[in-house]
């Protein structure tokens, strides 16, 4: 039997469509962790059939499910990964094999679409400005805020992330970056996704999201990230800080 490696956080909310796909689809040594956050499609009990641990996260949002399943892991490497087949487990590899190689702390799958129709012309340009005002803001040379993505489990820990709805993944950067992660930025896959967005395809999804991001965006305008061994605290707090802020429970 292979031994778990990394730990895969799948947050789902009705991916009954999508999650065979996916499963079938783990690299060896990868564990899925499916965190189901209320679905009413059995994804959760198809989720078991095909072989995943699976956790149950109450309190809707993409953080919080994204959260639960970090807390869940016990890997020394955790990758994410959305649940709707938009994103191949096969492409895990390339955001995981740097963190296991110790070449860098953060990884950021860049989505490359693979057909026309991958990515909504809305949520692509909203992406294009966000990441442009991360490598202002970071200096990180990063041009998609990408949802594949690893990082070692004691890292993302030590992070003490407090955002549960859109802005934990932009938490997630904005604290590293704060931190001085070695942050690296590789190609994946983007297909459109199977069955119903829960953020970028849907208005008030969007909207959370951009009222999510802003609130964090507007606290951490100064991070330079240079790699070098300083730590600032200051810098970090003020992220989380805002995170703290910016969270008021409720579904993203
Ligand atoms: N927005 C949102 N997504 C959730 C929630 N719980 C789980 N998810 C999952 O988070 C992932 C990202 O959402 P998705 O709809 O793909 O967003 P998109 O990629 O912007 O269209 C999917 O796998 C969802 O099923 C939740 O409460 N809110
Ligand atoms: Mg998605």
């Amino acid at each position: 039997m292979t031994s778990i490696r990394v730990d895969v956080v799948l947050p789902c909310l009705n991916e009954a469509q999508a999650l065979p796909w996916i499963l079938e689809r783990m690299p060896a040594g990868y564990r899925a962790i499916v965190v189901d956050n209320g679905s009413t499609d059995g994804s959760a009990d198809l989720a078991l059939a095909f072989g995943a641990h699976v956790v149950h996260e109450t309190r809707r949002g993409f953080g919080a499910a994204a959260h639960a399943g970090l807390l869940a892991a016990t890997a020394p490497i955790v990758a994410f990964c959305d649940a709707d087949a938009s994103m191949d487990p096969r492409d895990l590899p390339l955001v995981v094999d740097p963190i296991a190689q110790d070449d860098a702390d953060l990884v950021l799958g860049r989505r490359r679409p693979t057909t026309r129709n991958a990515w909504p012309p809305h949520a692509r340009l909203a992406n294009t400005y966000l990441s442009w005002r991360l490598r202002r803001i970071t200096g990180v040379n990063i041009h998609d805020l990408g949802p594949m993505r690893a990082a070692r489990r004691d890292h993302l820990l030590a992070l003490d992330l407090h955002d549960r709805r859109s802005g934990y993944p932009l938490e997630m950067f904005l604290s590293a970056a704060a931190a001085n992660w070695r942050i690296r930025e590789v190609d994946t896959g983007y297909a459109p996704r199977v069955g119903r967005s829960k953020v970028t395809g849907t208005v008030r999804g969007t909207l959370t999201a951009i009222h999510d991001m802003s609130g964090l965006l507007r606290a951490t305008s100064t991070i330079r990230n240079d790699n070098d061994a300083s730590v600032s605290a200051d810098r970090t707090s003020s992220v989380t800080s805002a995170a703290r802020a910016s969270r008021s429970g409720g579904r993203s």
